[in-house]
Formats: structure tokens, C-alpha cells, sequence
């Protein structure tokens, strides 16, 4: 059996997750110091979000140096503390590797502008229109042109996301030594895989103009393409040689796109995070956002159930807001929050949390555009003003999707800088710190955290949640319930995500219910979650 596949994965945004010295962000040394919160947890492996070298246009995931630390994080010592601080206590380092595209900040593309440089070729560069025009009609992801012209080379560059993240171009064989020089540069210092960012859009077969869509023209010339995989299984012999882990994030990924990465027969990647269900609460963009469907969420999870054998699971990242207002309900919040970590450590697959979603973190309480940070939000505020959306409705598509929603301090203590900074902290801290928080929690024993301890351990101690079957067994308007099977071991789920009681008709021994309850006869109360023997 593979290790990663009898793990539960903690997803740390550094930035917001510990302060050390005061400078109201997070870093390296705070982390070290809260790998005992890790560890009561039951985590076994840490994907740190981007710690290397960066402007920090996109927080990290523009790196302008792969071999260097942040050092508003800390420097490479504490790094390397770190990893093994972290290893003493038997978890395991997974970077975020982000190979699509690099600062403009990084040398290679400052040499770039040179075309006599040996790093010309390092980027798609393109001298566009005769007249001024762009090269092609392609759109980024984060609602801006994706060419931006350079005065010194005089050429357009290729940029997917923001304009200081300009796409390599791995046509030049050179940007692929590079990369592997730098995985190899990352394995040697011990840690144990990667988070591959953006993973199915490395390669860009041609750069021709194509059929205008809603979002993301031009993507048929990059989306998971041949070339794509042929990089990947180039990776893989230096991942075989560590025996390193690998989880992909890809975009617009299908069942299809995801076994063509991580299938048995190809095994490119150990993992993809698929998409589908963080995307049943919207029409087609995520900025448009749509009632919450329970049916058609629970499907969606059956379906990847069925078509993959084994799936990354999770609600939450530092992308996407918080899973309580978005899947639960914020009336029954505890019951919500203890009801989506029943999901989430009792699907099959591995799970991923992200920092905060085991105290049941809620999304930001800002009120105001210049409160954000997110690069994505802010470009999409422009792109909407240049429609004449008012600024109002520009407000409340923002407000409710921010990346910034998932990305605020966490929330240590209920006190002023949450136990988090001492100084003022770079992105505010919710209001609602005071209410939750981790060290309330700590002394409650029905409190979310302590039941994400107590489910992780569940989890830890029995085989069948980790290894069993999944087999669907009802998945409704309201209700969730499925089987896990190993051998003659069985364990029922059953929830109820509804403000309403719901009836349902499964027998087995009482193991758990977040209501705590003593026996179970057929009535699952509002968010309630019960595993039956
Ligand atoms: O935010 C998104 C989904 O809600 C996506 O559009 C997201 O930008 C996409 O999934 C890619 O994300 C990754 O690469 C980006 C970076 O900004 C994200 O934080 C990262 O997770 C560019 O490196
Ligand atoms: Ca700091």
C-alpha cells in the first residue's frame, strides 16, 4: 500500500498561519512552534503553499527564485528545521511546486528581455499584430488580457494569470533541465512531494487565435495536451528515484483528464484535486453563484467515487471559501462544521485540510474592495467596472467568492491579533475571532476541533475507513448516506445536510453522532451526522 494513501494531508497558507516576530505575517518559525497542534490533529503530511522567493503579486505562486525562502518567511535554516522538526514527528513536507509560469522578477525572464540571451527562449514571446495588435485573442484566468508587451525586448510575453507571471515555454528543452534541477535541489533536502500547481496547462501546442468562448479562449491549445504528459512522465523518473508523492491540481479536469494523469497504467501523478464539486453552487464561472444543491453535490462526490479509484478529497484550499457557509449552514454551525469533517475523513480517498477548517473558520467579514488583497479579486473588480457593473452588485459577486474569504489569520485566540501577530496583521483578522477560535475549542469536548481530533483517530484506528469500499447508499435532496466495506467490516454515514429533520432507514450499532446522542432510531436531527457499526 502506498504511504499517501493512508494519510490525512494539512494544507498551511504561511502567510496566515502563524506570526513569530511580530511583523504581522506569518512564517517559517511559527509553523515549527504549532507543529504540536499539527500533531494532536493526527496529520501525517504538511502542503506548505509557496515559501520560496517572491514579489508576492499572487502570494507566492510567482516565484522569482525556486532555490531561495521568502524571507519575510525566514531563511533556508529555517526551513530545513522545519523539515525535520516536522519528520521528528513523523510528518512529511510537501511543497507547492509552481512550474507554469515564474515571477517576471525571476532572472531567467529579466534575461529573457534579451533576445542574444541564452534565457530568450525561457517564455512564449511574441512580436504580435502589425498593427499594435495582441498576438492572439487568448483570455487569462484571472479576467485580464494574457499578453503584455515589454518595452526593452519589444515583444509581447505570455501570461495565463496575473501580468508578473509569465508562462515558460517548455518547447526549449533547457526550462525542463532546469525544473528537474530543482526538484532534485528540493528531494535532497528531504521533503517528501509536491502539490504541482496548475499541472495540466504546462504545455501550449501553438499559440493561433481560437474560437471565442465565455472564459479562458484559447484554452484547447493548452488544456491537458500530450505535451503535457510527456513533461510529466519526465518528472516522474526523478519522483521514482525519491519515491516521492505528487498531487496535481488541474484545471477543467474530467474523470478522463484526471485517470489520464494518475491511472494505474500511467501514474503520472499519484493524485489529482478534481474540481467538479467545489463547482455545484455556480453557473458555469465561480463568480456566479447559484443556491446550493445538496443532491446535486452528493452526486457529484458518487460519481468520482465511482470513476476513480482513489481521490484527493476536500472542501476547502486556499482558493475557495470557507465550507461551512458554502456547504453548511451558518445557523447550525457547529453542527455543520463537525457534519462536512464527517465527509471529508470518512470518504474514500485522501484527505486534504486547510488551516482553519478544523475550528470551522468562516469567510472574511470585510466590507470594503481596498480591504482585500487577492490579486484575482482585485482584477475581476476592474474588469467589471469597465462593464459599468455597479459597484454594489461588483461587491457581492466579490465578497461572496474571494480567494481572500479562505486566506485571513487564523484564529488562535479569541483576543486581539487572534493569537496570530502581535502587530497589525497584513490581511484583517475576522471579528468573529472572539467566538471562534482555537483555544475555546481546546477545552470543549464537543467542540468542532475536538471532534476532527476524534474522527482523525477514528480514522487512524480503523482499516475500513481508511482502505474500504465505498458503495453509495442514498443520495437525496437532503440526505447523504454511504457504506465503507472492508472484508466483514462495515461502517454506515449518514447526513443530514438540511435545516430539517430527516428520516432514514439504516440499521446498525451507534459509533458516533455530533449530537451526541445515545441510540439512533431512524431520525437524523438538522446537520446531523451519525457512523453506524
Ligand atoms: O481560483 C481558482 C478556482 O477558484 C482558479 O481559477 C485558480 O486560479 C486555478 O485553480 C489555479 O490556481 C493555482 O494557480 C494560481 C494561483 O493563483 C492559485 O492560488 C493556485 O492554487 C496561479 O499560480
Ligand atoms: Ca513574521
Amino acid at each position: 500500500m502506498e504511504w499517501w494513501k493512508d494519510v490525512l494531508i494539512y494544507q498551511i497558507y504561511p502567510r496566515s498561519f502563524q506570526d513569530s516576530n511580530g511583523d504581522g505575517i506569518g512564517d517559517i518559525p511559527g509553523i515549527i512552534s504549532r507543529l504540536d497542534h499539527l500533531q494532536e490533529l493526527g496529520v501525517d503530511a504538511i502542503w506548505l503553499s509557496p515559501v520560496y522567493k517572491s514579489p508576492n503579486a499572487d502570494n507566492g505562486y510567482d516565484i522569482s527564485d525556486y532555490r531561495e525562502i521568502n524571507p519575510e518567511y525566514g531563511t533556508m535554516e529555517d526551513m530545513e528545521e522545519l523539515i525535520d522538526q516536522a519528520g521528528r514527528r513523523g510528518i512529511r513536507i510537501l511543497m507547492d511546486l509552481v512550474i507554469n509560469h515564474t515571477s517576471t522578477e525571476h532572472y531567467w525572464f529579466k534575461e529573457s528581455r534579451d533576445k542574444t540571451s541564452p534565457y530568450a527562449d525561457y517564455y512564449y514571446w511574441s512580436p504580435g499584430g502589425a498593427d499594435g495588435a495582441l498576438p492572439n485573442n487568448w483570455t487569462g484566468f484571472f479576467g485580464e488580457d494574457c499578453w503584455e508587451f515589454d518595452p526593452q525586448r519589444c515583444e509581447y510575453y505570455l501570461h495565463l494569470f496575473a501580468r508578473s507571471q509569465a508562462d515558460l515555454n517548455y518547447h526549449n528543452p533547457a526550462v525542463l533541465e532546469e525544473i528537474k534541477d530543482i526538484l532534485r535541489f528540493w528531494l535532497d533536502k528531504g521533503v517528501a512531494g509536491f502539490r504541482c500547481d496548475v499541472i495540466n496547462i504546462l504545455w501550449k501546442d501553438s499559440l493561433e487565435s481560437s474560437k471565442k468562448r465565455l472564459a479562458l479562449t484559447g484554452s484547447e491549445h493548452y488544456l491537458s495536451l500530450e505535451g503535457t504528459h510527456d513533461i510529466l512522465r519526465q518528472l516522474r523518473e526523478i519522483w521514482d528515484e525519491y519515491g516521492a508523492f505528487t498531487v496535481g491540481e488541474s484545471v477543467f479536469v474530467t474523470p478522463q483528464r484526471a485517470r489520464d494523469l494518475c491511472g494505474k497504467d500511467r501514474r503520472e501523478l499519484d493524485l489529482v484535486f478534481s474540481f467538479e464539486h467545489m463547482e455545484c453552487d455556480q453557473y458555469f464561472l465561480k463568480w456566479f453563484k447559484r443556491k446550493f444543491r445538496p443532491k446535486i453535490f452528493f452526486d457529484c462526490l458518487v460519481k468520482w467515487q465511482k470513476e476513480l479509484d482513489w481521490n484527493a478529497i476536500y472542501l476547502e484550499n486556499h482558493d475557495q471559501p470557507r465550507s461551512i457557509p458554502r456547504f453548511g449552514s451558518e445557523k447550525f454551525w457547529k453542527e455543520s462544521g463537525k457534519l462536512l469533517a464527517t465527509l471529508v475523513l470518512t470518504l474514500r480517498g485522501t484527505p486534504f485540510l486547510y488551516q482553519g477548517q478544523e475550528i470551522g473558520m468562516t469567510n472574511f467579514d470585510f466590507t470594503r474592495m481596498r480591504q482585500l488583497n487577492d490579486v484575482e479579486s482585485k482584477n475581476v473588480d476592474k474588469v467589471l467596472r469597465r462593464f459599468h457593473v455597479p459597484q454594489k452588485l461588483r461587491w457581492k459577486l466579490i465578497a461572496k467568492t474571494s480567494r481572500d474569504n479562505a486566506r485571513t489569520p487564523f484564529q488562535w485566540e479569541g483576543g486581539e491579533g487572534a493569537g496570530f501577530t502581535s502587530a497589525r496583521p497584513w490581511l484583517g483578522i475576522n471579528h468573529n475571532c472572539a467566538a471562534i477560535n482555537l483555544a475555546d475549542q481546546e477545552g470543549d469536548e464537543d467542540s468542532i476541533w475536538s471532534w476532527y481530533k476524534d474522527l482523525s483517530a477514528l480514522r487512524r484506528e480503523r482499516e475500513v475507513l481508511r482502505q474500504g469500499e465505498f458503495v453509495p447508499l442514498e443520495a437525496g435532496r437532503q440526505v447523504f448516506a454511504y457504506r465503507r466495506e472492508l472484508g466483514e467490516e462495515r461502517l454506515t454515514v449518514a447526513l443530514n445536510f438540511s435545516d430539517d429533520p430527516a428520516q432514514v432507514s439504516l440499521d446498525g450499532q451507534l459509533l458516533r453522532s455530533n449530537y451526541r446522542r445515545e441510540r439512533f432510531e431512524g431520525i437524523l436531527q438538522p446537520w446531523e451526522a451519525v457512523i453506524l457499526e
